[in-house]
């Protein structure tokens, strides 16, 4: 993949490439706003008991597929549930 964008690079105008590159850097972090404000929500609807926090249990009942499958590592304390902060880190970690 890399070496098929290299070529496709060099093929192109540099103000085109130029201007691919521009569009990359500036979709990234509106993509992962998008899909952090959309864990948010999520987590929202899956906290059955509203106390902010999220348990495995919480996080399979609300079909957090993505959340169950890394649960122990988003639960960066291991205290067993997570929160909206540590799902902001596991964001920003990617
Ligand atoms: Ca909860």
């Amino acid at each position: 993949m890399r070496m098929v964008l290299d070529t496709l690079t060099r093929r192109l105008p540099s103000a085109f490439a130029g201007a691919l590159i521009t569009i990359s850097a500036v979709a990234a972090p509106v993509a992962l706003a998008d899909e952090t404000e959309e864990l948010k929500t999520k987590f929202a609807a899956s906290d059955s008991n509203q106390d902010g926090k999220l348990t495995v249990d919480e996080a399979k009942a609300g079909g957090m597929r993505r959340i169950v499958r890394g649960f122990d590592r988003i639960d960066s304390d291991g205290d067993g549930f997570i929160t909206v902060e540590q799902i902001e880190e596991m964001m920003k970690s990617r």
